[in-house]
């Protein structure tokens, strides 16, 4: 299985903005496969723990309130070298630096507010899936 699965959330922002399906119509047009996938919304002590890695970082209080702030989307996706070409597909943290086409250039809002995440190792990817789905929740 390593090498094979990421983790994403569309995140709140691109959720209230009415995004979700054009989102996942890219996702599915990059030849994703959605193995889980759920709509739920993240306490403040799971939002900390998710972006755990972020604790000292100035944004890390603003992450955690925006991260629980609203809905997100969860799943996770199947695909060769999924980590790596997710990473493509959604573009730089940063919209204003994010290529033309790519899911972040086209939706998110700001650095902060930049519309969905995705998993930046297969190491990270496993631990996160985990974090969100069951195995029963995953086909
Ligand atoms: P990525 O989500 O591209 O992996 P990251 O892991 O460095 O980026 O940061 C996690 C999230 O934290 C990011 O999606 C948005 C927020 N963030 C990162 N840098 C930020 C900054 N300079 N100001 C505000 N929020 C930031
Ligand atoms: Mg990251």
């Amino acid at each position: 299985m390593a090498g094979n699965r990421t983790f994403t959330m569309i995140k709140p922002d691109a959720v209230k903005a009415g995004h979700i399906g054009a989102i996942l119509e890219k996702i599915n047009a990059a030849g994703f496969r959605i193995v889980a996938m759920k709509m739920t919304q993240l306490t403040k002590q799971k939002a900390g723990e998710f972006y755990a890695v972020h604790k000292e970082r100035p944004f890390y209080g603003e992450l955690v309130e925006f991260m629980s702030s609203g809905p997100i989307v969860a799943a996770i996706l199947e695909k060769d070298n999924a980590v790596a070409d997710f990473r493509e597909l959604i573009g730089a943290t940063n919209p204003a630096e994010a290529k033309p086409g790519t899911i972040r250039a086209l939706y998110a809002k700001s650095v902060g507010e930049n519309a969905i995440h995705g998993s930046d190792s297969d190491e990270n990817a496993a631990i996160e899936c985990a974090f969100h789905f069951a195995g029963t929740e995953t086909f």
